[in-house]
């Protein structure tokens, strides 16, 4: 029982670390934004969405991801991700990488070329969008 004990506990400091970790890299991320005046993009509706895809090409980087409690997504601004736009996920996504070790825990959230997401790892390198409030 101890020894179970222990290696939960030891799993638990694991998961802190790694969160702490995800946290730092975002903030970092975020960090480079709001030093240009901005911060990752928030979708918020079908519109925002629609200007996003005309202009991206590749896999990029929006401002969602449930670090903080797996499966709630939530944007850089703190809101909860609205059910209205849950329809962008790519089939069977999020799937926080599919319990296959190998792609880890996929706790941020990237948007493909043509109008849809999937999770995927924080520290992924892509290119990222920041939006910033019109003068
Ligand atoms: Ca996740
Ligand atoms: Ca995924």
């Amino acid at each position: 029982m101890i020894e179970e004990r222990d290696r939960l506990n030891a799993t638990l400091t694991e998961m802190s670390n790694e969160i702490i970790r995800l946290q730092s890299l975002l903030k970092k991320t975020r960090e480079d934004c709001r030093n240009r005046g901005g911060d990752l993009v928030v979708i918020n509706d079908d519109d925002e969405q629609n200007f996003l895809s005309a202009i991206i090409n590749k896999e990029t980087w929006i401002g969602l991801n449930d670090i903080e409690t797996e499966g709630s997504w939530k944007w850089v601004d703190d809101t909860p991700l609205t059910q209205l736009l849950t329809k962008y996920w790519s089939k069977k996504q999020p799937d926080n990488g599919g319990g296959d070790p190998l792609w880890g825990e996929e706790d941020c959230a990237q948007s493909l070329t043509y109008k849809v997401w999937n999770d995927v790892k924080c520290s992924d390198s892509m290119q990222w969008i920041y939006e910033k409030d019109p003068v």
